[in-house]
């Protein structure tokens, strides 16, 4: 049973979206969390009493990879044991019916690929990757659990996961291609984030002022909340259906 005021906003949601030719769907930890992958904060997101702000850090690596490889490895075991959920499936449908579709994800588990999404934006890097602490060079490492401590089978430098820690810049092509989809965009959907980390947090706002009709789905209202034309409280999973066309 739909709220009727609920109903309302999904209809002119729904309406937007006809009507557009570009769309751009920003996720982050909440549209995953619907597969059992707890989200970064509140009081799921805690690891042996570690904060991932205190983890996800180039100085934490630095004073303990191991420990930090340690929480990497515990979660690809659990990433491995997961599947997409209907949100992640929905959206990979999404890029059928419009003539561009851009799907930018905060996300490091590749869920999105894994339910048939094509190149995604992957802002923060991917947890299936390693990169080299010596030669820098990236490569896929799928090991569960992997062998700690990793090192390059080409130069023997440590290895560390290819994830863009807080203070680390984001890729350049990525940051880039990021902004040109909000701003191209008719429609833009940021699903499943608290809005709190940056820049992925400006590009709702970036959105708005080019114009797209911008949309929030998540369980509760966000410091980015009000930059957004609507904002539909609910979990990712039950609320993506209603905007396949
Ligand atoms: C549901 C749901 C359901 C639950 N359905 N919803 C401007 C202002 C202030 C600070 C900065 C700024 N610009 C840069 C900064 C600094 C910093 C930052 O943002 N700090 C803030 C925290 C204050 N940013 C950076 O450092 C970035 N780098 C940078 O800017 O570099 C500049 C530079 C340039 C040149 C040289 C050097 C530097 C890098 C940020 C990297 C973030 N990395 C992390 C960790 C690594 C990933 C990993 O290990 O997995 O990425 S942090 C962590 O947060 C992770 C996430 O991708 C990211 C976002 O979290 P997300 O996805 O929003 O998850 P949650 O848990 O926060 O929220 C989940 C939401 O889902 C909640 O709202 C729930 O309600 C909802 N939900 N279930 C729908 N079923
Ligand atoms: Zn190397």
């Amino acid at each position: 049973m739909i709220m009727p005021e609920i109903q309302i906003q999904i209809d002119l949601i729904k309406e937007k979206l006809e009507k557009a030719d570009t769309v751009t769907v920003l996720t982050g930890a909440g549209i995953s969390a619907d597969s059992g992958i707890p989200t970064f904060r509140g009081t799921h997101g805690l690891w042996k009493n570690h904060r991932a702000e205190e983890l996800a850090t180039p100085a934490a690596f630095s004073k303990n990879p191991k420990l930090v490889w340690e929480w990497y490895d515990w979660r690809r075991g659990l990433i491995a044991s997961k599947e997409p959920n209907a949100g992640h499936y929905m959206i990979a449908e999404m890029e059928k019916p419009f003539t561009r579709f851009h799907l930018i994800t905060q996300n490091v588990d590749g869920l999105h690929e894994k339910a048939g999404s094509t190149n995604p934006v992957e802002l923060h890097g991917n947890i299936w990757k390693v990169r080299c602490t010596g030669c820098h060079g990236i490569s896929f490492n799928f090991d569960v659990p992997i062998k700690l401590l990793p090192m390059c089978k080409e130069c023997g430098g440590l290895l560390r996961p290819h994830i863009v820690w807080f203070g680390e810049p984001l890729d350049k092509i990525d940051i880039e291609k990021s902004y040109a989809a909000v701003q191209n965009s008719n429609v833009v959907l940021i699903i499943g984030t608290s809005g709190l980390v940056y820049p992925a947090a400006s590009l709702a706002g970036m959105a708005r002022e080019n114009g797209a009709f911008v949309v929030e789905i998540n369980l509760e209202r966000t410091p980015i909340s009000e930059e957004m034309d609507v904002t539909l409280i609910g979990k990712a999973k039950d609320l993506l259906p209603f905007f396949i066309r």
